[in-house]
């Protein structure tokens, strides 16, 4: 592993633990799709190396919404770890976080392991034990949230925390014509369609388990993959509430202070 790499890892790792944005990486020589996986490689490592443990995938910009909220057109995957796993219902501390957004998410629990290449929407609704909604709390380590492809790479999509619903439902086919509500305070704020993720939300499962099997990974058994924000995220303030529904799998709730 180049310092590079090291070094940038550990940039975006201070940046989440101090509170304080930095620069995209991208602005100071990071160019490469495969280099900046490396980073968030590193990145994750040190999570690991403070008894963090991988949980599982997440997607990210798999949605139109998404990708015109971050001016990035392309998707990309990421990992969740245990440190990151919150309960429905939780509220988070803002002083703990720098500028976190949230968005609704369909997530898919494995109950086998997923390994590209060709896997496709049947293979992983096979391989799923449970569907459940999710909310996604991002929390980019760049300044002013902005930040390109390769950036976002580097930062683990931009994952902070998630929250998972309580009700573990078996896989359907239905879900690109599933309903998605985000409400905040009570208020409908957003909505969209499984559809709004690549035509079905299987189909970002695939994404990442194909990505996987050129790096010689896998997506396990047991973990939950976040198929990636189905509408435009939110911004946590003081006091919020925020429920995201998806018809037929439930809801899930997330509070800020
Ligand atoms: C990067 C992508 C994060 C998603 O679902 O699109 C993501 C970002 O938007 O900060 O989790
Ligand atoms: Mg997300």
């Amino acid at each position: 592993m180049t310092d590079s790499v090291q070094e940038w890892a550990r940039r975006l790792d201070a940046a989440a633990t101090d509170r304080k944005p930095v620069a995209p990486l991208s602005a100071d020589g990071l160019g490469e799709v495969s280099t900046a996986y490396d980073v968030q490689n590193a990145l994750i490592g040190l999570r690991r190396d403070r008894g963090e443990r991988l949980v599982g995938g997440k997607l990210g910009l798999t949605s139109r919404a998404k990708q015109i909220a971050m001016g990035v057109d392309k998707p990309l995957y990421g990992f969740v770890t245990s440190g990151m796993l919150c309960t429905s219902g939780e509220r988070l501390h803002l002083g703990e976080l720098i500028h976190p957004r949230v968005e609704p998410e369909i997530a898919f629990v494995l109950g086998a392991p997923l390994e590209g290449p060709d896997v496709q929407i049947a293979d992983v609704l096979a391989a799923t034990r449970y569907l459940v909604p999710a909310l996604d709390v991002i929390d980019s380590r760049y300044e002013g949230f902005s930040f390109t492809h390769v950036d976002a790479i580097a930062d683990n999509a931009s994952s902070a925390a998630f929250a998972l619903g309580d009700d573990l439902v078996a896989p359907r086919g239905d879900l690109a014509s599933t309903g998605c509500v985000l409400e905040v305070d009570g208020r409908v704020v957003e909505s969209a369609a499984g559809a709004a993720v690549m035509g079905h939300p299987a189909a970002a499962v695939a994404f990442m388990a194909n990505q996987l099997a050129q790096v010689g990974g896998r997506l396990e058994a047991g973990w939950v993959v976040l198929s990636g924000g189905l509408t435009a995220p939110v911004p946590l303030r003081p006091g919020i509430n925020v429920t995201a529904t998806i018809s037929g799998l439930g809801s899930v709730t997330l509070g800020a202070d």
